[in-house]
């Protein structure tokens, strides 16, 4: 009897267990998302957001984990796309720059100088144009979700104020892993050298490159002028989206309220990091300039030297991105 009842209790005891577990896992659900910088910068902030957001509304139920600092493709952002297509990664908070290399549409926003200001970016986002481009991820097994702001990119270096394309001659540019970078600064005569953001700072620290170019947060935020960034040119010359993104597999486990949940909160995340972003900008230039950097603004005419000078990146980019797609961008900016 008293071995029995024992053994009833630890029966019940092991059942009771397996159901706890099967509750749990029921309930919580944790899902992977990568982002290439930290939460010092608002890329990460905005996937933090993110996560924050939906385990307020899942009441737990979900909960995203933030893998920063491109960690779970062992520092290769340029692999990011496939990891998350092939459902190594569940969810990234990615840049268009990063994932282009396995969708070309992606290079619509590198193209030197086409959008010239935030009021363009965003209408090729919110258009025609930004429709075509999630179709063209969703169609790489990817579900695309919001859009976030890594920001207007500039470029510094340490030998001398930049003002035009022959500044640049023989200069080593750390360029991202992007075929289109490798042609816009071949094109300006300098000589880019691709690298992962992990390898940038060691390299421009032992002046293995000359300069790079990346947004203000960035440039602010990991204190590039410690490493001998002395010159900034602001010559807006693209704007990096993020986009907020789901794999497809995952995407059909959820339930109809949990797709929506993230889907709500990944647009407002996106439009939070956004505003903030664009805010933020006038101070970290003013933090950067205090600092002791020198930088340079383009007359109209300087502008215009180093639009000439890439426009051979248009005419190789472009039909690689689709003519149909550059075009609905080019009228959506045209009538911003
Ligand atoms: O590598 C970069 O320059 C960065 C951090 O801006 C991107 O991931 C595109």
């Amino acid at each position: 009897m008293k071995s029995a009842s024992r053994i009833s209790r630890i029966a019940a005891a092991v059942a009771g267990a397996a159901v706890l577990t099967a509750a749990l896992s029921a309930q919580a659900r944790e899902l992977s998302v990568s982002t290439v910088l930290s939460d010092a910068f608002p890329w990460g902030q905005a996937a933090e957001k993110w996560a924050e957001l939906v385990e307020e509304r899942t009441g737990g139920e979900l909960t995203l984990r933030v893998y920063p600092n491109s960690q779970l493709v062992a520092g290769d952002q340029t692999r990011e796309f496939s990891a998350m297509r092939s459902g190594l990664i569940d969810m990234a908070v990615g840049s268009t720059i990063n994932w282009s290399p396995q969708v070309p549409e992606l290079n619509l926003f590198s193209l030197p100088f086409f959008m010239p200001d935030e009021a363009a970016v965003d209408a090729v986002t919110s258009g025609a144009s930004g429709e075509m481009i999630f179709e063209a991820i969703e169609s790489r097994g990817v579900i695309p979700l919001a859009w976030g702001e890594n920001g207007f990119r500039q470029l510094s270096n340490s030998r001398g104020p930049i003002d035009e394309p022959a500044d640049l001659d023989g200069l080593k540019i750390r360029v991202v892993g992007s075929p289109l970078f490798q042609d816009t600064f071949t094109a300006l005569g300098a000589d880019p050298t691709q690298m992962s953001w992990a390898d940038a700072k060691p390299a421009l620290t032992t002046g293995a490159v000359d300069g790079q170019e990346n947004p203000l947060s960035v440039f602010d935020v990991a204190r590039i002028d410690q490493v001998g960034q002395q010159y900034l040119t602001l010559w807006n010359y693209m704007n990096d989206p993020l986009v907020f993104a789901v794999n497809q597999q995952v995407w059909e486990t959820l339930s109809e309220e949990e797709r929506t949940i993230l889907r709500e909160t990944a647009v407002e995340a996106g439009e939070w990091e956004i505003a903030m972003t664009r805010e933020q900008e006038s101070e970290r230039l003013a933090a950067i300039q205090e600092r002791g950097v020198e930088v340079t603004e383009l007359t109209e005419e300087q502008h215009q030297a180093f639009v000439n000078a890439t426009q051979s990146v248009h005419e190789k980019w472009t039909p690689r991105i689709g003519e149909e797609l550059v075009d609905a961008a080019r009228e959506a900016i045209e009538s911003r």
